[in-house]
């Protein structure tokens, strides 16, 4: 590895020994670019260590009383990693598990997401410690209003442009940038994205992670001369990115035959592609319960409890649900099922160790989430384009440039694994391909 890359990563390692998140974020990328840094001005600026630390960040208490009365308080991040390319990007994470680490780890990645989609923005993360789950509306609506009283001042069309994640979806952006309103007094709408299709929102976003995600396998296949139209695939997670995953899925002739949840996973051979699964997908989202077996009760499907969807065979596994939900165990699992394809759509989705096995696999190509995982982000970019010009694009209009924004970000991905000698390694090409235009854009503006 380069020199000055061995230094910035023995400093990280001591400096963030309490992150294991973070450290394994940034460290796998150290990993991946390594074959670009040979170029002496990125040592001269010290450009790795501002690329690899947040350029602000900080914390604030959300206080909230729950139904009964009572006092909960909860702990609020939001991490401004990166602005090179524009405002400050990403989304909020309300989840118990949402710490420094955390937070830190998802505006790393969203920074390296962001930079290819072509569009103006820099990267950003942020969220709380709450947990979502038995909550009434009226709890989530005052949580909102409370972590935004606290977030306000910082964000902006212009600074800083918050959206959603997991825990965060339509209804809290609309509870968000409700408050951000009456505390501003005015209508900024592009300071939030994911709104809702009567107050600013973008067509297509509440689909976007997962149709981006399907459109960059399709222009994976495609560059492969296969065609994705008869594959099985294996999904994790029940959210939005699945949904979106097994929609478009359905739509361009394939089938999603797996979906889970923390208490086990669902096989339905027959696939997750009616408009009745579909539907019935977004309500077991919005009862909050966090179960995936009601599907299976449902639909008559299998329901395997406290297992992991990778045991099933498949031609292509999109894990969709969290950070670190696949190990090395369920490596080994999905090479000995001849899998063919390992696309992520959540971030971070593999163990350091798993992430090696899969692609050391000689029989399987793997695309990481910085690349695939960006349609999500790709669309809310789009939707601010949309406030900008006070006007509402197409349904189609913004489908097919999300589409075109994913093949573009395989292609720049291929070419870059090429230039540099890496053969077919889409995710070394597209933490090179980002780092490249990220470091320009920082070199260009000075220190
Ligand atoms: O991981 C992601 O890309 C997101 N959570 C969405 C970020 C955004 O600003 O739309």
């Amino acid at each position: 590895m380069n020199n000055y890359a061995v230094r910035v990563a023995a400093q990280l390692r001591q400096r963030y020994a309490n992150e294991p998140e973070y450290l394994q974020s940034v460290l796998t990328w150290l990993d991946m670019i390594d074959p670009a840094l040979d170029d002496p001005r990125y040592e001269k600026l010290d450009l790795l260590t501002r690329m690899v630390e947040p350029e602000r960040m900080f914390t604030f208490l959300v206080p909230w009383v729950d139904d009964n009365g009572t006092a909960h308080t909860s702990h609020g991040y939001r991490v401004q990693f990166n602005s090179a390319i524009g405002p400050y990007k990403g989304g909020l994470r309300f989840h118990p598990g949402v710490n420094p680490s955390v937070v830190k780890f998802l505006g790393f990645e969203q920074t390296y997401k962001n930079a290819l989609t072509g569009l103006p923005i820099g990267g950003a993360s942020g969220g709380a410690d709450f947990d979502p789950r038995g909550r009434s509306s009226r709890e989530i609506m005052r949580f909102c209003q409370s972590f935004m009283n606290a977030l306000y001042r910082y964000i902006g069309s212009d600074t800083d442009v918050p959206a959603g994640d997991i825990g965060v979806g339509a209804r809290e952006i609309g509870y968000l940038y409700g408050q951000y309103k009456r505390l501003l007094g005015k209508a900024e709408s592009s300071a939030l994205t994911g709104k809702g299709l009567t107050y600013g929102g973008s067509k297509v976003r509440l689909e976007a992670a997962g149709f981006g995600t399907v459109y960059f396998l399709a222009r994976m296949l495609e560059h492969q001369k296969d065609s994705i139209e008869g594959k099985t695939i294996a999904v994790s997670g029940f959210g939005n990115m699945s949904w979106g995953v097994c929609r478009k899925a359905a739509e361009l002739g394939a089938k999603v035959v797996t979906l889970s949840g923390p208490d086990g996973y669902v096989h339905d051979p027959d696939g997750v592609v009616t408009e009745e699964k579909l539907e019935f997908l977004m309500d077991m989202r919005d009862s909050g319960q966090d179960k995936v077996s009601v599907y299976a009760d449902r639909f008559g499907a299998a329901f395997h409890p406290g297992k992991k969807p990778w045991e099933v065979p498949v031609n292509v596994v999109i894990p969709c649900a969290t950070q670190n939900e696949l190990d090395v165990e369920d490596a080994v699992r999905i090479m000995a099922n001849d899998v063919r394809y390992y696309v992520e759509g959540a971030n971070m989705p593999a163990t350091a160790e798993a992430l090696k096995l899969l692609r050391l696999s000689p029989k399987i190509l793997t695309a990481g989430s910085k690349a695939s995982g960006s349609g999500g982000v790709a669309v809310s970019a789009l939707e601010m384009a949309q406030n900008s010009i006070r006007y509402n694009w197409k349904r189609s209009e913004v489908d097919a440039r999300l589409r075109e924004i994913m093949s573009s970000i395989y292609d720049a991905s291929a070419a870059a694994a090429e230039e540099y000698g890496l053969g077919y390694d889409l995710i070394a090409g597209n933490d090179i391909a980002a780092f490249k235009k990220i470091s320009e854009a920082m070199i260009a503006q000075g220190l």
